[in-house]
Parts: C-alpha cells; sequence; structure tokens
C-alpha cells in the first residue's frame, strides 16, 4: 500500500468547497513523449475575506510554474505533496496561472489523459481530472470551461473538446489547434478531450422546440460502417427524453468517439461522450443481438445523463446513485419502450438478483448511499447503479407515471445548474405527492437485500385469503441492526383457470387490472382479500416490484400454475425459474447415487408446455412472444443457483444443472428439433425484436439439442456455424461446440475455433469473444488455455476489454474452472491481480472480485482463496483501489 494508512472518506464529513472556480481556460500541447497544460482558472473565495489556504488536488503532475495575477507565486506561499498543492495567501478573487508536465503516453491507468493506441482521450470520472491539471477535483465545484488543443495536423487532425468549437487555426511546424467553449458550466469529472485521426458520421436532430443540433460519431476509419446503429439509437433516445421527461439537448452539438481502450462501458462529458468501442460500434456480421441492445441502451443512458448528471449533478461523490440509479432506471424506461417490456425486466432481474444481490450479501456490500470510501471507482457497483434504479422504480410505483413526471420536472427545475444529494431527489418526489419518504429513505441508508417471509391462507368459509407478511434484513459491514423497509408489493391471486377478482379489506389500494399494491412498512403486517371465491396461488411481487427475497411455500403445483395462468409475465418466467431451481437442488442432493437420481415430472410438465407454446408461436399460430419462451425454457444460471445456497456446493451445482438439461434434451428432443427447423429456415437478417427473439428462442432449442450429446445435434449446430449470416448464430453455435462434452463435438472443437479465429482475425472486437468462449469454457483444461492465450499474439494486457474477456471470463464466468479444488484458479486470478495491479488499479480491483466471496465456499476453498488474498495484502505498494477491496474482504 502507498500510504501506510490509506484515508477513509466520510458523508458525515461533507463541506462546502472554501473557494468557487469561475472560469476554467485551459491549453492542451500534445507531443508524443510529454504534455503542457496551462490552466488559467478565475478562483474566487466562497466567503470573502476567508483566511482558509487553497488546497487543489493534483497527482503525477510536474509543476512548471504557477503565477497569481500574472504573477509567480513565491516559493514560501505555496508546498506540494503527492496529492495536493496548497497555496496559503490567496485574493478573494484572482486568476491563478499553473503550468503543469504530463505523460499521458506512460499513463497505463486509463485515467485522465492518457493515449488508446493512436489516440489521445480522458476519463476524469470520478477523480481523473486531478491527474491534468492541478484544480478543485470535486463534482460541487462547477465551472465554465474554454479548451484550447495544439498537436501534429497529420498524426492528430481531430481535436475535440466539450461545447462547440469556437476557433482554430495552424501553428508553425505542422502543428494546428482547435479552440472548444462549453457555456454550460460543470464541474471538471465532465470535462473531455480527444485528439486523433478520426472520421464522423454525421445526422441532424431537430429538437422539440424546432433547434438543429448536430450529431456526429467520431471513429477509426476502418470502423465507419459500424456506427449506423449508435446514431439511430442516439436519435431515438433524444426524441424519447423529450416525450417522457420533457427534456431537450442543450448544445448545437453532440458527439460521441470510439476507443479501443477503456476501463467503462462509456462516459458522459458534456457534448462530447467518450465509448469503449464495444458499446458503440455494430454490425449484423460482427455484433450479436445483445450487444446491439446493449449498444443502444449505452448510447442512450449517456445521453441521458445529459439531464440527469450533467445539468443536475451530484455534490458529492456519495451521492452518485442520484445521478446512476436514476439514468438506469431512465435507460431501462427507454428500452422497454423500443422493445419487450417484459423482455427487458426479466433481464434485469436476473442480473440484479444473481450479481447484485451476491454484492449486497458479500464483504463489500454497501447502501446505495455508501455512507464512506476509500477509493470511489470502488462504488461504482451493481448497487449504486441497478439497486439504485430499483429503488427509483420503487418510487414510481409508489406515484403513478403522472406524478413522478411532475416530480421529475420539480427535480429537475429546482436544481438545474446545482450540484444536489440524494435527499433533494426525493424531497421533489415527496413535494409533488405529499408522500413521507421517511421510511422508505432507508433503501438509501441501509444495504442487504431484505427477506421477506409470507404465509397464506384461505379461508373457504370467509372467502377470504390472509397474506402474513414479516420483514427482515441480514446484517452488513455497515450495520449489524436493520429497520423495516417500506416496501411495495404488487401482488395478484390466481385461481384454477387464472386471475381472480378479489378485494383487499381496506380500500386504500385499489386494484389497476388484476395487481394490488401493497405497501409492507412493519416488520410483521398482515392483508385481508374478500371475496375470493377459491383457494387462490399468489402471484407476488408483480413486475418484480422491490429488490427483496421472498420465501413463500409454493408447491410445484403451484408454480405450474403460475407459469401457465398468470397474466404477470414476470412472475409467470419467474415460477418457472423457482421450479427448475427446486428440482435441480432435488438433483443435487441425490448426485452419486445409485441409481442415477430422476427429474422431478414437474419440470418436465412445466418444459413440455413451454415447448408446444413455443412451437405455435414459431410457426405463427399464437402471439406468445418467443423471446419470454426462450427465457422461461432457459435453466438458471450456475451463477444464480450459486446465489441461492448459503454455503455453494461447486461441482454438484454444474453437474445436476448439466444432468437436468441433458434429461430434458432427451426426452423433448423432437420437439427442440421441430422447433429449431421451423425457424431456421433462412430469412432475410434484421435486428428487430422479433427478429431477435426468434434467435433467441432458435439458440436455446439448439443448445438443449447439443445437450444431448448426439451426432445429428453436432452436426447442425456445426452447420449453423459455418452458414451462419449473423454473429449472433455464429457465436452461439460456437460456444455450444466449444463447451460440449460429447465426444461429436470434442472432434471438431480445435478446427471450429481455429477457423473462427482466421475468419476474424481483424476484428478486435469479436476476437475478444473468442477469447471469451474459452475463458468459460467449462471443461477441464481451461485454466491451460487461458495461460496460453494470455501468450497469444493478439491478446494484450493493457486493454480492458481483453482482460475482461480473458481474465475475467475464466475467473468470473467460469465457476467449475476458477474454482477447481487444485487452487490453481485462485493462485492465477493473485498473480495476474498482482501484475495489474501496478499498471491498471480500477481493473484490477474490478477483476478481484471473485475472490471477495470466499465465505460463500466450503472450508479448503475458503483457506486457499483467503491465502491468496492474504498474498494480495501483503504485496507492498498496492493501490487504493486493490487494498480497499482486499482489506474488507479479509
Ligand atoms: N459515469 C460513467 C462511469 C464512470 C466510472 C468511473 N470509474 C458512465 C456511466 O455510468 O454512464
Ligand atoms: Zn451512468
Amino acid at each position: 500500500m502507498k500510504d501506510a494508512q490509506p484515508n477513509t472518506i466520510y458523508l458525515k464529513d461533507y463541506i462546502a468547497p472554501a473557494y468557487n472556480i469561475i472560469k476554467t481556460d485551459l491549453t492542451f500541447d500534445l507531443y508524443e513523449d510529454y504534455a503542457d497544460v496551462t490552466s488559467r482558472l478565475t478562483i474566487e473565495k466562497a466567503t470573502a475575506g476567508s483566511d482558509a489556504p487553497l488546497v487543489l488536488d493534483g497527482q503525477d503532475l510536474e509543476l512548471l510554474s504557477l503565477k497569481i495575477e500574472g504573477k509567480a507565486v513565491v516559493e514560501g506561499n505555496y508546498s506540494i505533496t503527492d496529492e495536493q498543492l496548497t497555496i496559503r495567501h490567496v485574493p478573494n478573487i484572482f486568476v491563478l496561472e499553473c503550468v503543469t508536465r504530463i505523460k499521458p503516453q506512460d499513463n497505463t491507468s486509463l485515467e485522465g489523459l492518457y493515449k488508446s493506441k493512436k489516440m489521445f482521450c480522458t476519463q476524469c470520472e470520478a477523480e481523473g481530472f486531478r491527474k491534468i491539471t492541478y484544480y478543485l477535483d470535486r463534482p460541487d465545484v462547477m465551472s465554465e470551461f474554454q479548451t484550447t488543443v495544439k498537436a501534429d495536423k497529420v498524426r492528430y487532425p481531430v481535436l475535440l473538446s466539450n461545447g462547440n468549437k469556437i476557433s482554430e487555426g495552424s501553428i508553425d511546424g505542422g502543428r494546428h489547434w482547435v479552440s472548444w467553449h462549453d457555456p454550460h458550466k460543470k464541474p471538471c469529472y465532465l470535462f473531455a478531450l480527444v485528439a486523433g485521426d478520426l472520421v464522423n458520421i454525421d445526422e441532424t436532430f431537430i429538437t422539440q422546440s424546432g433547434r438543429d443540433v448536430l450529431l456526429r460519431i467520431f471513429v477509426e476509419e476502418k470502423d465507419k460502417a459500424k456506427c449506423d446503429h449508435a446514431m439511430i439509437s442516439l436519435k431515438k433516445a433524444m426524441k424519447w427524453d423529450e416525450k417522457v421527461y420533457g427534456r431537450e439537448y442543450d448544445l448545437e452539438l453532440f458527439m460521441i468517439v470510439a476507443v479501443d481502450d477503456f476501463n467503462m462501458g462509456a462516459m458522459e462529458n458534456k457534448g462530447l461522450n467518450i465509448f469503449n468501442s464495444s458499446c458503440v460500434l455494430a454490425s449484423p456480421e460482427t455484433t450479436t443481438d445483445e450487444s446491439f441492445q446493449s449498444v443502444e441502451g449505452i448510447v442512450a443512458h449517456e445521453y441521458f445523463h445529459n439531464w440527469s448528471g450533467n445539468r443536475v449533478t451530484c455534490r458529492d461523490w456519495f451521492q452518485l446513485s442520484l445521478k446512476e440509479g436514476f439514468t438506469v432506471f431512465r435507460d431501462a424506461e427507454f428500452s422497454a419502450d423500443m422493445g419487450s417490456r417484459t423482455v427487458k425486466r426479466v433481464e434485469d432481474v436476473n442480473l440484479l438478483r444473481t450479481h447484485q444481490f451476491a454484492e449486497d450479501a458479500g464483504p463489500m456490500a454497501h447502501p446505495v448511499q455508501p455512507s464512506s470510501f476509500i477509493e470511489i471507482s470502488n462504488f461504482y457497483t451493481l448497487t449504486v447503479y441497478e439497486k439504485g434504479a430499483e429503488v427509483v422504480r420503487m418510487i414510481h410505483s409508489l406515484l403513478g407515471s403522472e406524478l413522478f413526471r411532475k416530480g421529475s420536472d420539480l427535480y429537475f427545475d429546482r436544481h438545474d445548474g446545482c450540484a444536489v444529494t440524494i435527499d433533494e431527489f426525493v424531497q421533489a418526489m415527496a413535494d409533488v405527492s405529499g408522500r413521507d419518504f421517511t421510511q422508505f429513505k432507508r433503501w438509501y441508508s441501509q444495504a442487504g437485500t431484505p427477506r421477506l417471509k409470507i404465509k397464506g391462507l384461505y379461508d373457504a368459509e370467509a372467502k377470504t385469503y390472509r397474506l402474513d407478511i414479516s420483514q427482515s434484513c441480514p446484517p452488513t459491514p455497515e450495520s449489524e441492526q436493520k429497520f423495516p423497509f417500506h416496501i411495495p408489493m404488487a401482488i395478484g391471486l390466481v385461481g384454477k383457470d387464472g386471475p381472480l377478482n378479489c378485494l383487499l379489506s381496506d380500500d386504500k389500494n385499489p386494484s389497476v387490472g388484476d395487481t394490488f399494491v401493497l405497501e409492507i412498512t412493519e416488520a410483521k403486517q398482515s392483508f385481508v382479500f374478500n371475496d375470493v371465491m377459491e383457494a387462490p396461488v399468489p402471484s407476488l411481487f408483480r413486475n418484480f416490484s422491490a429488490p427483496v427475497k421472498v420465501t413463500f411455500d409454493y408447491s410445484l403445483e403451484d408454480l405450474q400454475r403460475l407459469v401457465a395462468k398468470d397474466s404477470d409475465g414476470f412472475c409467470r418466467w419467474d415460477a418457472s425459474q423457482q421450479i427448475a431451481v427446486r428440482v435441480i437442488k432435488d438433483v443435487m442432493i441425490a448426485l452419486g447415487n445409485e441409481p442415477a437420481p430422476s427429474v422431478n415430472e414437474a419440470l418436465l410438465v412445466a418444459q413440455r408446455q413451454l415447448v408446444l407454446q413455443a412451437k405455435d408461436a414459431a410457426q405463427g399460430a399464437s402471439e406468445q412472444d418467443l423471446q419470454m419462451l426462450a427465457y422461461a425454457m432457459t435453466l438458471p444460471s450456475e451463477e444464480y443457483l450459486a446465489e441461492t445456497q448459503s454455503i455453494v456446493d461447486i461441482e454438484s451445482t454444474h453437474h445436476a444443472r448439466v444432468r437436468v438439461k441433458r434429461k430434458l434434451a432427451t426426452l423433448l428432443y423432437q420437439d427442440y428439433l421441430d422447433i429449431y427447423k421451423v425457424l431456421a429456415s433462412p430469412q432475410p437478417f434484421k435486428v428487430d425484436a422479433a427478429s431477435i427473439a426468434q434467435r433467441k428462442l432458435k439458440n436455446t432449442v439448439l443448445s438443449y439439442l447439443v445437450s444431448s450429446g448426439k451426432q445429428d445435434a453436432i452436426d447442425l449446430c456445426y452447420k449453423q456455424f459455418v452458414t451462419a449470416d449473423n454473429m449472433t448464430d455464429e457465436l452461439a453455435a460456437l460456444t455450444e461446440i466449444v463447451h460440449s462434452t460429447s465426444s461429436a463435438a470434442k472432434t471438431i472443437q480445435a478446427d471450429c475455433l481455429d477457423e473462427f479465429y482466421r475468419k476474424w482475425e481483424s476484428e478486435t472486437l469479436v476476437i475478444n469473444r473468442w477469447f471469451g468462449v474459452q475463458a468459460s469454457d467449462p471443461n477441464p483444461g481451461s485454466l491451460n488455455r487461458v495461460k496460453q492465450l494470455l501468450e497469444h499474439e493478439v491478446f494484450d494486457a493493457s486493454n480492458p476489454n481483453k482482460l475482461r474477456a480473458l481474465v475475467g471470463g475464466f475467473c468470473g464466468r467460469n465457476i467449475i474452472g476458477f474454482h477447481d479444488r487444485s487452487g490453481d484458479g485462485y493462485e492465477f486470478l493473485t498473480e495476474q491481480i498482482l501484475i495489474l495491479d501496478t499498471k491498471n488499479p480500477q481493473i484490477a480491483s474490478r477483476l478481484l472480485t471473485p475472490l471477495t466471496r470466499w465465505k460463500k465456499f466450503d472450508d479448503q476453498r475458503q483457506a486457499l482463496m483467503k491465502k491468496a488474498l492474504e498474498r494480495i495484502q501483503n504485496e507492498t505498494n498496492l493501490s487504493k483501489d486493490v487494498f480497499e477491496v482486499v482489506s474488507k474482504s479479509l
């Protein structure tokens, strides 16, 4: 660890800045081995006459000159440490001119100004600006920026920054310059600069008030044909935000730039979004349907930040979910409106329940609004983003769409141009609705996933149905004791033939259709339904109305009824998954028995029903959503199964799931084949929701067919692999072949991988998928292959996408491989982390996650994982990022 004792920052210690930066004028002189940054800051004391020193953040900077009002600051009046520049005596208002030299070429952290291949680019959120120049690097200091970029004209013909271009010109020596001005005040985390040899595609968007906005996507020449989807997505997002939130874009120009080396997906810099190329480029041949959809969602997400994040920003980083939770909610609703609402919901809930629930139960668990951190980069988490979005969604369900929109209007109007808190967001919602959110706000301050135990009691004589509910929440690192949450529970009752009409005994909660929204606020609470004419099965937490874990004593028949009859698409899917979870768990217990354990008939019945519906729907004989059918037919992932166990039984989980899948494949082979044949008939390629759903179902049944191990199925899969005209089908087929354990597949695995590699050698993003397929291969020997691939000529350990594909693919998505009893997987990850931490701490800390969950495993694995963590902890010079995760995990 660099500092012997890294500082913990507390929310309770927040104090407003002692200085404001009214204007920020930056000039960048970019050269091949350094860059000089001249900053002219107009600074004002927040309180005139105060004698607080001016303390600016700065890291890895070489100070070349420092002047106040044109005069050098005398030596005794300032001091510099590794992280700060302090000037003791300054006037009430003054211009500080500071020249620093930085080394973007050597900046492997990909934070601040750095080089991605031949291009200069920046990433400043959360605290990267301090690696560019001395500044008040905190979101509540908002300033008007003007930026001039100077660089070689041939190498860097395109020079970009935030806002509008105001002037440009040439300089002797083959250099040129461009000046940009952003009229909107912003914190420095939204600053951006790009310099490179780029081409662009352009479109115009006319806003609802009739202004023209130029939309421009910049990429390398070779990628020019892959920008259309992002452009279409951007226009859709702009239109949607006007319609649904009344938010219009506020500059003449909106730019997106694709870069290959990027720590995360994308960044919402004002007017100049910078994207990981994997989140913006798309073409049918090289991009899967999932990626097409994620490009649409991410483009929208970053665009939506223009209001939720940029115009109204965060007071401090503890408020991160103010912009992220709200913006994820906004982008999820956008995607739901663009495609199938239920599909989007199921995908999001699946992610949340599998990975956020695990985070909430692990050592890094934290509230949506954390109360302390060592390194803020560690808090860009599923909790802040996805659970934060669920919390906003609950506010939306409590208020209804209309009031919610009033609340968001009030929030944007009241706080435009300001840096605010989560409390202020909730207050706007409270003010428009007259509701009291005091208890509700525990969702922001208490970590952990609430558990609900629910019992149902039907009184056949009185025709009443009573629900007895108790809630609790396990302790998490920040607090042992939890107070009851305010939980909206959407519920309906389902009879033998479908939804039941009934009444709630108190009429505070009228139903919408057959759904009631009950508000659970007590530790123990009961609700009674009247006029219930038959014994019902309750459909609980419809549309996943709250991020909680529910225990209800459903019989398998109850769940079958929900799969078949519930009116709520989410609950139908959920019931299908709960049946599968139970059946797989039964098989887990009986593994190793002689004769081999049987697979409960309930799953076969449910699957057969789904298969029949899918057959009809595939043939066009019914309107059922093919993608939902595919999701209902898909067995829960090993990760989800692991999340439902208190101590994960790695081998049994894997083998039981494989066995159940094979059993279904064998029994329903002909049905799967029939569906496959209907869907495999050639049709022109489209990326609309209907075509995506068809491919999803086709590849779901293909996966079952291959699990049968039959030669015919492998042949079919191989045929799809070689004839596919799109990446979804090609990659699905390759994955099935490579991950198959059958001898028929074994003979062609290596050839298929070679063939795929040769075909796509020049497409970096596709090759990352190729790394990913091999890393996540559950067959024995995958660690050795991963190690060999680290040496592969196209593997690049400085590229986060490649690291995520190969190291993340093996350690995060190959449970059986990573958790091999030998401990080799743990040792491998430890070594990778130690190498990576010296170069890119953010990625190192991310990749470390699987080791932090050591308490979920058996004693032997626990010991090995702990040892691995201790080895990392003992390393000198750990980054704050890795230090925080390791020390909190042990
Ligand atoms: N706001 C950025 C994430 C920045 C992460 C910094 N470590 C992208 C997004 O959430 O939209
Ligand atoms: Zn975001």
